[in-house]
């Protein structure tokens, strides 16, 4: 499996300090000799050089792989270099948070998904947003008018784990992109994150959910974001995250 490392915060707007510190720390937690690591050139202080560099990085990946961040902010340029080889693709994401708050370009991690929509980078139909707990009432209006596919957190509490997951399985009839904020995770476990949300995914459901998710075989390339090892506590954030890589490795 290709490991991709993006040690990149300056999407952050100051909160992900810390986020480029992420690839390195959970590689740690790995084997690292039974990856294939390789790393895309970014330069903190400037988002759009960077972003630019990981859109063409991607744009040329032939293979599956797991992109480690950085800040929320790489899945934009990530997931434009992925449309450009594949026309009809869905997005799954999991977050805490929708990231739907401002049209800046270029994107910073707490608009990078509204930037991908107006952009028509991707149709909102094809976008299933997963865990969000912590939306602004732009955020939740912007949902409902643009059609996009969402599975609160409050409904994962009150259905059953196996309907959530089939629905999921549904939605993954396409080549997929899955991106993964580690903050959907709860707070709990996932202490180590720029915005850590309470009443979250556990461990043990999340990591089900996405086995039988991969077995669909159209996840064809994963980020996970939003680690940041300097608000960690004991490394459990970075170390869950390691955990996480190797739960998807046979995707
Ligand atoms: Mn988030």
């Amino acid at each position: 499996m290709k490991l991709i490392k993006i040690p990149f915060s300056g999407g952050g707007l100051g909160k992900g300090n810390g986020s480029n510190e992420a690839p390195n720390k959970i590689i740690s937690f790995l084997d690292a000799a039974s990856f294939q690591i390789e790393e895309i050139p970014v330069e903190e202080s400037n988002i759009s050089l960077s972003h630019k560099n990981i859109e063409n990085f991607i744009s040329n990946l032939n293979q599956k792989a797991i992109l480690l961040g950085g800040d929320h902010s790489i899945t934009y340029p990530s997931v434009k270099g992925f449309s450009k080889n594949n026309k009809d693709f869905k997005l799954l994401i999991f977050d805490a948070h929708p990231d739907l708050v401002n049209n800046f370009v270029p994107p910073t991690h707490e608009d990078y998904l509204k930037v991908l929509i107006e952009k028509k980078i991707i149709p909102p139909q094809n976008i299933l947003l997963v865990g969000i707990r912590n939306s602004d009432k732009i955020e939740t209006e912007y949902i409902c008018k643009k059609l996009i596919h969402c599975i609160y957190m409050s409904d994962i509490k009150s259905q059953d784990l196996n309907t959530i997951t089939q629905q999921l399985i549904s939605f993954c009839d396409q080549p997929t992109y899955l991106s993964i904020d580690i903050d959907v995770f709860d707070s709990d476990i996932a202490p180590g994150t720029g915005y850590a949300e309470p009443n979250g995914f556990k461990q043990k459901d999340l990591f089900n959910i996405l086995q039988k998710i991969i077995q669909t075989k159209n996840i064809k390339l994963i980020d996970i974001v939003e680690v940041n090892p300097k608000k960690d506590i004991e490394n459990k954030t970075s170390f869950l995250a390691s955990k996480l890589i190797q739960t998807l490795q046979e995707f």
